[in-house]
């Protein structure tokens, strides 16, 4: 298990890019710091959002929520969202 947190603050992520295992149990703590907005984690093979791996159920802030899934299995670099705001939020998620 590989715990990691992602904080959603000012409609930004606070990292650009996350890197686990490949094929490893992650257990995410998600922080949604802005009062009154939804936001959520979701994880993609590409930009392109047509092949999910996951997605975190939405929270409107201020609120934290664990999220758990596996990562992808291959090596690779992979794509994160905010499905409530897919353009402004973003990120590589990468696996080694
Ligand atoms: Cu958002």
């Amino acid at each position: 298990m590989v715990a990691i947190t992602l904080t959603a603050e000012g409609m930004a992520f606070d990292t650009k890019e996350i890197t686990v295992p490949a094929g490893s149990p992650v257990e995410m703590t998600f922080e949604n710091r802005d009062t009154g907005v939804p936001h959520n984690f979701a994880l993609y093979r590409d930009s392109s959002a047509a092949e999910k791996f996951f997605a975190g159920e939405v929270i409107t802030g201020p609120k934290t929520v664990t999220y758990t899934f596996t990562a992808p299995s291959g090596k690779g670099r992979f794509f994160f969202r905010c499905d409530v705001h897919p353009k402004m939020m973003t990120g590589a998620f990468v696996t080694t």
